[in-house]
């Protein structure tokens, strides 16, 4: 697992070179970012669950059939484990804002992911919408506590959605 500064080490180190203007560009943009970064992560801790509430109302209001019976949150079990994923993105989102990098969401949530979500049958369409909607509160609730740069809040949450659906978002 690995944070913007050691990401930065390791790629230099590799070929034994000095930092060069573009990693300088890149440590003072690490650290111009930091406490927007931090406050965004102390946001996050201080609003979780009431977060995951909010943004899986939101999903199945606007994808009713997850639901019913056949949909994927069908059943207290799907439904647990439904918002217990949200959690899960939701919580290794705060740890890459605080690392700057997203090393820590391939390594431990997304590897594999797409195969156990499609072994499963659980869709993968709406689960990214929830991402995204969890994105947009946590931004509005960032911004909210006086963040200038609230948008320092999208790089995890794209970056998951892109890795899982491999599409653009
Ligand atoms: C920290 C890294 C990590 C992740 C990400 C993770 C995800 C994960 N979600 C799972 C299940 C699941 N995930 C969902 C999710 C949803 N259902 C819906 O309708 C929505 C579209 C969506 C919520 C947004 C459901 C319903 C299951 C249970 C599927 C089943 O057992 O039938 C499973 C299968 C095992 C289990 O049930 O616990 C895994 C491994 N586990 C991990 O350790």
């Amino acid at each position: 697992m690995r944070d913007a500064v050691t990401n930065l080490i390791r790629n230099y180190d590799q070929t034994g070179r000095y930092f060069d203007r573009n990693a300088m560009d890149t440590l003072k943009s690490y650290f111009a970012s930091g406490a927007a970064r931090v406050a965004a992560a102390g946001v996050i801790n201080g609003n979780a669950a009431s977060i995951v509430k909010q943004a899986g109302s939101q999903l199945f209001e606007e994808v009713p059939e997850l639901l019913r019976p056949g949909g994927y949150a069908y059943t207290t079990r799907r439904y647990a484990a439904c918002l217990r994923d949200m959690d899960y993105y939701l919580r290794y989102a705060s740890y890459a804002l605080v690392a700057g990098d997203n090393n820590v969401l391939d390594e431990r949530v997304l590897q594999g992911l797409r195969e156990t979500y499609n072994s499963l049958g659980v869709p993968v369409g709406p689960t990214v919408r929830g991402i995204q909607i969890m994105k947009d509160v946590v931004k509005e609730l960032v911004a909210a506590a006086g963040v200038e740069n609230a948008a320092v809040v999208d790089g995890p949450f794209d970056h998951m959605s892109r890795e899982f659906s491999e599409q653009d978002v």
